[in-house]
C-alpha cells in the first residue's frame, strides 16, 4: 500500500504480523538459534535470509530502520546507538585517507570534534563553505573531496541552505551529499526526494520527541547501506538497543502532530520575542523575515521548533536569564515536549575553537530555545518574566 505521508509515520512498510499485536513486539534477544548448523552456515554465507545475533540485525530495530526509510522516502534505513554513531559510520563509510569532507559553514559541536579526530587519525581533511551560491560552493570543491555534509538549518544559527542547488553542483562532480536531517525531521523536509544522498539523524530530538532515548538513524541507497551495515555498522558495532527502537517507533507515530504544534507554539514566541526591547536579534526559518525566506518556502513546510535568539548583554547576563526561567529547563538536546533552553557557545558548541565559533555565527549573547508542546502562552510568560531581569 501506498499510505499518505503521515500514516507512513503509524504504518511503516512492515505491518506487525505477531499473532496480532498492534506494537511492534521488543525482541529483547541477543541472539537468535538456529534450527540447524547447516542453516547457520547458509546465514552466516548470506544464502538465506533470517536473524543471527541482534548487533547484525534484531526485528524490532528492522521495523525502525524500515519506518525511517519509508518516511524519508529513501531505499534502506539503519539504526545506531546515537546520532554521532550514525554519523560516524556514515562518514567512515564514504571516506578514506587523505580525501577531503566539505561541510556548511555550521555543525553540531560534536560533528566537529569527530571531523578533528578524522584528521588527526587518518588525514582525512575538511574545510567549511557558506554554500550561499552555486560559484562559491564550487570553489571550494577539492579534486579529493569525497562527500558534502549538510546541515539545515544550521545547529544553532537556524541559517539555512538551498538543498536543490547543493545536489545540482554535486551531481556534476559525482559527488554524495549527507544531510544531516535533525532539525527539520522528515515531517517539515525530505532531502532524499531533492537528491540527496545519505540522510542522518541524531533521533534522539524530535523522532523520540520525550528525551527518553539517545539514537541515530540513517537511510539511503540500499546497495550503499546494505554495504555499511556488513562492514562500518557491524564491525564497529555502534548498534541500536531494541527497547530503543520500540521507544522511537512509539515516539515516531506522533512526529506529524508533534510538529505543527511545535512550529506553531514557536511562530508564537518568535514574534514576541522580536518584539521585546531586551532581543537583539531572532533566528527562526518561520520568520518571514529570514534572509533564506525563498529557500524555506521552497524546501521546508513550516519554521520547526528551535529558534536561537541573542539578547543585549554579556555572558552573565545571558547566565542570568536562563536562570531566572521556571517551566523552561536548561538542557542540551531539543526536540522534546518540554521546552528547553541552552548556551551553544559554553555548552553544545564549546568544543569549536573561539575563532571558528565566531567565523560561524556563534557568539556568547546567543541562546537556543527548542520550544516544546506547552501552552505556547506559559511558555511566553516564562520568557517574559526572566527577560524583566534583563531590563532592570
Ligand atoms: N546532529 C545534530 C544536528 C545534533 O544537534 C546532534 C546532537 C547530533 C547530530 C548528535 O546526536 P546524538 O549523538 O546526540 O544523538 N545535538 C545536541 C544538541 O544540540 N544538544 O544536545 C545534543
Amino acid at each position: 500500500m501506498n499510505y499518505r505521508s503521515d500514516s507512513k509515520y503509524i504504518h511503516g512498510r512492515q505491518a506487525s504480523s505477531y499473532h496480532g499485536s498492534l506494537s511492534v513486539p521488543i525482541f529483547q534477544t541477543s541472539t537468535f538459534s538456529f534450527p540447524e548448523g547447516e542453516e547457520g552456515a547458509r546465514r552466516f554465507a548470506g544464502e538465506t535470509d533470517g536473524y543471527i545475533y541482534s548487533r547484525l540485525g534484531n526485528p524490532t530495530v528492522q521495523a525502525l530502520e524500515d519506518r525511517i526509510a519509508a518516511v524519508e522516502g529513501g531505499e534502506k534505513g539503519l539504526a545506531f546507538a546515537s546520532g554521532m554513531a550514525a554519523i560516524s559510520a556514515v562518514l567512515t563509510a564514504l571516506t578514506k585517507t587523505g580525501d577531503h569532507i566539505l561541510c556548511t559553514n555550521g555543525i553540531y559541536g560534536c560533528t566537529y570534534g569527530l571531523l578533528q579526530l578524522m584528521e588527526e587519525k587518518y588525514q582525512i581533511t575538511s574545510s567549511f563553505c557558506e554554500m550561499r551560491t552555486a560559484e562559491q560552493l564550487r570553489l571550494m570543491i577539492q579534486p579529493n573531496t569525497s562527500c558534502l555534509f549538510i546541515e539545515t538549518p544550521i545547529n544553532p544559527t537556524m541559517r539555512i541552505i538551498d538543498l536543490e542547488m547543493v545536489v545540482k553542483v554535486a551531481k556534476e562532480q559525482g559527488i554524495p551529499v549527507v544531510v544531516d536531517n535533525t532539525f527539520s525531521s522528515p515531517y517539515l523536509q525530505q532531502p532524499l526526494m531533492l537528491g540527496c544522498d545519505i540522510v542522518v539523524h541524531s533521533a534522539t530530538k524530535y523522532l523520540c520527541g520525550h528525551g527518553d532515548v539517545v539514537g541515530g538513524l540513517a537511510v539511503g541507497k540500499e546497495e550503499f547501506m546494505k554495504n555499511l551495515a556488513a562492514t562500518v555498522q557491524k564491525d564497529i558495532g555502534g548498534i541500536m538497543a531494541p527497547f530503543d527502537a520500540w521507544l522511537l517507533l512509539r515516539g515516531m507515530k506522533t512526529l506529524p502532530v508533534r510538529m505543527e504544534r511545535h512550529s506553531e507554539n514557536a511562530e508564537k514566541i518568535m514574534k514576541k520575542l522580536k518584539e521585546h526591547p531586551a532581543v537583539n536579534a531572532v533566528y527562526y526559518p518561520g520568520d518571514e523575515n529570514h534572509p533564506e525566506r525563498k529557500i524555506i518556502q521552497k524546501q521546508m513546510k513550516s519554521g520547526g521548533g528551535v529558534i536561537s535568539f541573542s539578547i543585549k548583554g554579556d555572558i552573565r547576563a545571558v547566565m542570568g536569564f536562563i536562570n531566572q526561567l521556571k517551566l523552561i529547563r536548561i538542557a542540551v538536546s531539543l526536540g522534546d515536549a518540554e521546552t528547553l533552553i541552552q548556551h551553544p557557545a559554553t555548552m553544545t558548541h564549546s568544543l569549536i575553537p573561539k575563532l571558528e565559533r565566531d567565523k560561524m555565527g556563534i557568539d556568547e549573547s546567543l541562546i537556543r530555545l527548542s520550544i516544546g508542546l506547552e501552552n505556547w502562552e506559559d511558555i511566553w510568560e516564562d520568557l517574559l518574566q526572566a527577560l524583566h531581569i534583563l531590563d532592570a
